[in-house]
C-alpha cells in the first residue's frame, strides 16, 4: 500500500469524521507519535461547513485509544487461542479454505455481510471482484436491518430512492429519529435550531420519548410504543377525509388515489388516535399544518424501521407526503445523484422477488434480511451457508440475538474477518485480517445523498499504517490473485495502456469489459492496473473512475452545472477533481426539478395493492392485551450523545454516560423505589442482564431504553464493566412481515429491582 508519511508533529491534515453517515469534514491537529491532538471542523467542506457534533473531538480513542487492534494477520489455532502469520500464508490459507468451501458445498455457500460502517465504503466497493473469485453469492449489511423496508417500498412507489430537504422545507416531520442525537443530514443541531426559532416554519416529531428534537418541536405526538402505525394512517386519513389533498398535482403525477383515497376515508380517525394514545386535536392539527405548508420534508428512521409494521409506516409516511405534493420541489423530497447506487431494489411484488436459499426470505436490494442469517446456517438444508467472509462489520454484536448469532457463526466451516480491531465478531473468525485504519488510507463514503449540490469526499491518509496491516482494496486483490483469478498476463495490456493516459486506458477497459469475467473482477483490474497512476499514491481511487463517468453519464445536466463540462470530458473532469481534492468536492450541482427527470416518465404509484390491503386490514387487528409478565417496552439501542455504533471500543471516549443508563419514566422508578444509578434487572424473552437506572420525564410510563455500541468486549475478552449489549437481549423472531427487519425498538421486558438502597 502507498500512503504519504506520517506528517511532521504539529501538522494539520484534513479528513472526516467517521462516526454517522454524515462524515462532516475535519482537520486533524497531528502531534507526534501520530497522536491527534486537536481536532476541528474543516470549513473547506462543501456540506458540511466548519460544523461537527461533540463525537468527532474524540476521534483520537478511535485512532488511537483501542488496546485491541490487530496489526497482524490472525490464524485459530485448534484450541481456539490464536497465533500471527505473516500475510503470505494468510492469504494463501484464506483462499484454499474458502476455495475448499467453495469445491464442496458450491461458492453459493459463502456468505459475504458487511462491506463498511459509517465512513468506509471504498475497501468494501473491492469485495464484489472477490465474490466473483469464489463463487459467492448471497450478502447482507446493517442496512438489511434498517432501511431494506423503506427500499422496497420507494421502489414500488417511486421507482427510485428518494431522502428530503430538511434544510429548506418549511415543515419538518421527524417520525421515529432523533436527529438531534443522530444527525442523518447535514449539520443536523444548526438546522433543527433554524426551524425551531422560525415563526414561519414548523417542526413535527412523531417519538413516544420527549427527544433532544422533540424539545425542539412545535408539535410532539407522544405515541405509545409501536403503535406508529395508527397514527401516521389517521394523518393520511385526514389529508383525504378533510378535502387537505394536493388534487390537480396527483391527477398529473400519480396513479392510484381512488384506492387510496377509499381506503382512508374509511379510517376511524378518533380511534386509531386512541390506539396510537396521541390528541386527536393534536394530530388534526398537524395535518392542517401539512397541508398549508409550502413544503414539508419527512425523515424516517429507526424508532419505526426498528418496529412494528416498520413497512407498513414507511408506505403511509411516503402517501403522507405524497398526498399533499411535496416531491421534487425545494424542502421537499428528491431523488439524489451519487456514485455509486445505495437503496436501489427492483421493487418487486411481494412474494415473487429474489429470496433467500434456505428461509426464502425476500432478498430487498440485494442484501438477505439480518434476522435469518442465523437460521440460514443453523439446519440441515444442502443449500445452507457453510462459511461467512466479514468486512468492517460486528454481527456477532450487532444482530439481534446475539447468543444465537455466536452459536451460528462457530456452526461455520470457515470465517474470516477484516477488522481493524479483535471485535466481538473476530474473537469467532478462523482467520483475521488487519486493515488500516480510516485515517491510514484513502477512504470514501457513498453515504453522500445531498441535493441539489451532491458532494463526494475522498479522504487521504493523515497517518502512516503500521506494519503488518493492509488497506481492503489491497487485501481483496491479493485474494483475488491467489484464487489464481487475474495474473499479471491478464493486468499487462491495460498497465501499458495505463501507460499512456486515461484516454488509452479507456480505450482498452471498455471493450474489455464485454467480457463478463473481467466484469465482475474489474475492481480488482482497477485497482492494480489504473491504480498505480493515479496521484499522491491514490491507488485504492482507481474504482472510481468508472464511476465517475457512470455518474456524469446518468446526470449530465448536474455534472455539467457542477462545472465539469459534458461528454466524456465531464466523466474525466469529475474524477480528476475527486482524486486531486481533499476537502470533497460537489459532483452535481441539480436543478430543483431534476428530481422528476431521475422518476423517468414514471408515474407516482398511490397504490401497492398488498400494502394498501393491509392498511385497510387494521381495522380489522384486534388491539394486544396487556401482558402481565411483560410490563415493559424496552427500545434496545438508542442514539445517544456519546454512543457510535461499534466503531469506537475503547470505553474512556465517553464524557458522560459511561456505563450506559437504562432510561426509565419518573413515575415508573418511582412506583419500582429506585433512583438514578440503583440498579435493577432487566429482562427479555432473549437474555437478562443488570443495569443502572437513569429516571427521566421525558419518557413514557412502561417505555425503558438503553444505548446502542455498548458492551464491548476489552483486549483481554471480557466486557465488565462496558455496559449492555443490546442483541443479548432481542430476538431474530420479533421482525417485520415484509422485510424482515428486526424489532429492536420494541422488546417485551420487565424490570425488577436488585437491591435495597443503603
Ligand atoms: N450519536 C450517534 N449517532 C448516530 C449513531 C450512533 O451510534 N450514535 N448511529 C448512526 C446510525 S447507524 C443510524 S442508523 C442512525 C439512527 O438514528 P435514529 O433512528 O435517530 O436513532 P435511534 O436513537 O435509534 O432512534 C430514534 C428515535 O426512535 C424513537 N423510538 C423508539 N421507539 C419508538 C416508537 O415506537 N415509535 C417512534 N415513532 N419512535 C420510537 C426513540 O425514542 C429515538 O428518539 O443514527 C446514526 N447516528
Ligand atoms: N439492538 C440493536 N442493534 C442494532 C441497532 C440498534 O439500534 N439496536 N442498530 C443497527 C444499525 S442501524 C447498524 S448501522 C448496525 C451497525 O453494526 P455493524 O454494521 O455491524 O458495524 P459497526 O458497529 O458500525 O462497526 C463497524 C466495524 O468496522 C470496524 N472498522 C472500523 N474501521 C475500519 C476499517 O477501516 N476497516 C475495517 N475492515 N474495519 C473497520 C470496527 O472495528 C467495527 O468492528 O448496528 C445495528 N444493530
Ligand atoms: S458524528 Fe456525525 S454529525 Fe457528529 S461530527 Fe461525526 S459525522 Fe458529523
Ligand atoms: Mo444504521
Amino acid at each position: 500500500m502507498t500512503t504519504t508519511l506520517t506528517p511532521p508533529a504539529g501538522t494539520w491534515k484534513t479528513n472526516a469524521c467517521i462516526l454517522c453517515e454524515c462524515n462532516c469534514g475535519i482537520d486533524i491537529l497531528v502531534g507526534t507519535d501520530g497522536v491527534f491532538d486537536k481536532i476541528r471542523g474543516d470549513k473547506l467542506h462543501p456540506t458540511s461547513a466548519g460544523y461537527t457534533c461533540n463525537k468527532a473531538l474524540q476521534l483520537n480513542h478511535y485512532q488511537n485509544g483501542a488496546s485491541d487492534r490487530i496489526t497482524r494477520p490472525m490464524r485459530r489455532r485448534a484450541d481456539g487461542t490464536y497465533e500471527e502469520v505473516d500475510w503470505d500464508t494468510a492469504i494463501r490459507d484464506v483462499a484454499t479454505g474458502l476455495k475448499r468451501v467453495q469445491e464442496a458445498h458450491g461458492g453459493a455457500s459463502i456468505f459475504y455481510y458487511g462491506g463498511g460502517g459509517q465512513g468506509n465504503h471504498l475497501g468494501g466497493a473491492y469485495a464484489p471482484a472477490t465474490m466473483h473469485a469464489f463463487g459467492m453469492r448471497y450478502r447482507s449489511s446493517a442496512l438489511a436491518q434498517e432501511k431494506t423496508g423503506e427500499f422496497w417500498v420507494n421502489a414500488r412507489m417511486l421507482g427510485a430512492p428518494n431522502r428530503a430537504d430538511i434544510e429548506h422545507c418549511e415543515v419538518a416531520l421527524f417520525i421515529g429519529k432523533n436527529p438531534y442525537q443522530s444527525h442523518g443530514f447535514p449539520r443536523a443541531r444548526a438546522v433543527l435550531k433554524e426551524i425551531g426559532k422560525d415563526p414561519a416554519r414548523s417542526m413535527i416529531v412523531i417519538d413516544p420519548v420527549r427527544s433532544e428534537t422533540a424539545e425542539l418541536a412545535d408539535f410532539h405526538l407522544q405515541v405509545r410504543p409501536g403503535t406508529d402505525i395508527y397514527v401516521v394512517t389517521a394523518l393520511a386519513a385526514i389529508l383525504v377525509q378533510d378535502g387537505l389533498i394536493a388534487f390537480e398535482w396527483l391527477a398529473e403525477h400519480a396513479e392510484g388515489l381512488d384506492a387510496v383515497s377509499a381506503v382512508l376515508q374509511g379510517v376511524d380517525v378518533p380511534a386509531y388516535c386512541a390506539i396510537s394514545d396521541v390528541d386527536e386535536s393534536l394530530v388534526r392539527a398537524c395535518a392542517a399544518r401539512i397541508a398549508a405548508a409550502s413544503s414539508v420534508a419527512v425523515l424516517e428512521d429507526l424508532g419505526v424501521q426498528m418496529n412494528r409494521d416498520s413497512t407498513l409506516v414507511s408506505y403511509v409516511e411516503k402517501l403522507i407526503w405524497l398526498l399533499t405534493g411535496n416531491f421534487g420541489k425545494e424542502g421537499a423530497q428528491y431523488v439524489f445523484s451519487g456514485l455509486a447506487s445505495i437503496g436501489r431494489d427492483r421493487g418487486h411484488v411481494f412474494g415473487t422477488g429474489p429470496t433467500s436459499p434456505v428461509v426464502g426470505a425476500p432478498i430487498i436490494g440485494g442484501l438477505v434480511p439480518c434476522n435469518v442469517i442465523a437460521d440460514e446456517i443453523l439446519c440441515d438444508h444442502p443449500d445452507r451457508y457453510r462459511a461467512m467472509f466479514v468486512e468492517s462489520a460486528n454481527p456477532a454484536h450487532s444482530l439481534a440475538d446475539s447468543a444465537r448469532m455466536r452459536e451460528a457463526i462457530a456452526a461455520l466451516e470457515f470465517v474470516v474477518v477484516i477488522d481493524v480491531a479483535m471485535t466481538e465478531t473476530a474473537r469467532l473468525a478462523d482467520y483475521i485480517l488487519p486493515a488500516a485504519t480510516q485515517f491510514e488510507k484513502f477512504e470514501a463514503t457513498f453515504f453522500n445523498f445531498d441535493f441539489p449540490r451532491n458532494i463526494f469526499h475522498l479522504r487521504h491518509p493523515v497517518v502512516e499504517p503500521p506494519d503488518g496491516v493492509l488497506s481492503e482494496p489491497e487485501i481483496h486483490a491479493r485474494l483475488v490473485e491467489a484464487a489464481g483469478e487475474l495474473t499479471d498476463d491478464d493486468y499487462a495490456p491495460f498497465r501499458d495502456a495505463a501507460a499512456q493516459g486515461r484516454m488509452a486506458f479507456a480505450q482498452a477497459f471498455l471493450p474489455a469489459m464485454a467480457d463478463p469475467r473481467l466484469e465482475r473482477l474489474a475492481p480488482v483490474l482497477l485497482f492494480r492496473t489504473l491504480g498505480p497512476t493515479l496521484p499522491n499514491g491514490a491507488d485504492a481511487a482507481a474504482l472510481l473512475w468508472p464511476a465517475a463517468h457512470e455518474c456524469a453519464r446518468k446526470n449530465p445536466v448536474g455534472v455539467e452545472r457542477a462545472g465539469y463540462g459534458t461528454g466524456l470530458e465531464a466523466g474525466e473532469n469529475l474524477f480528476e477533481a475527486i482524486v486531486t481534492g481533499d476537502h470533497g468536492v460537489v459532483i452535481t450541482d441539480d436543478p430543483q426539478d431534476e428530481s422528476w427527470r431521475r422518476l423517468n416518465g414514471r408515474k407516482i404509484q398511490l397504490d401497492v395493492p398488498e400494502l394498501l390491503a393491509a392498511v385497510a386490514g387494521l381495522a380489522d387487528r384486534t388491539s394486544d392485551a396487556d401482558d402481565a409478565e411483560w410490563p415493559f417496552v424496552l427500545s434496545a439501542g438508542e442514539r445517544r450523545a456519546f454512543t457510535a455504533n461499534t466503531i469506537m471500543r475503547d470505553p474512556r471516549w465517553r464524557k458522560r454516560d459511561s456505563g450506559g443508563t437504562l432510561r426509565m419514566s419518573t413515575t415508573d422508578a418511582e412506583r419500582l423505589g429506585v433512583v438514578g444509578g440503583d440498579r435493577v434487572r432487566l429482562t427479555t424473552k432473549g437474555g437478562s442482564a443488570e443495569v443502572a437506572v437513569e429516571p427521566t420525564d421525558r419518557m413514557r410510563s412502561g417505555h425503558v431504553s438503553l444505548p446502542n455500541g455498548f458492551g464491548l468486549s476489552s483486549a483481554g475478552g471480557g466486557t465488565a464493566g462496558s455496559g449492555i449489549a443490546p442483541n443479548e437481549l432481542t430476538s431474530t423472531t420479533d421482525r417485520d412481515e415484509w422485510a424482515g427487519t428486526p424489532w429492536h425498538k420494541h422488546v417485551a421486558a420487565r424490570v425488577e429491582v436488585v437491591a435495597e438502597r443503603a
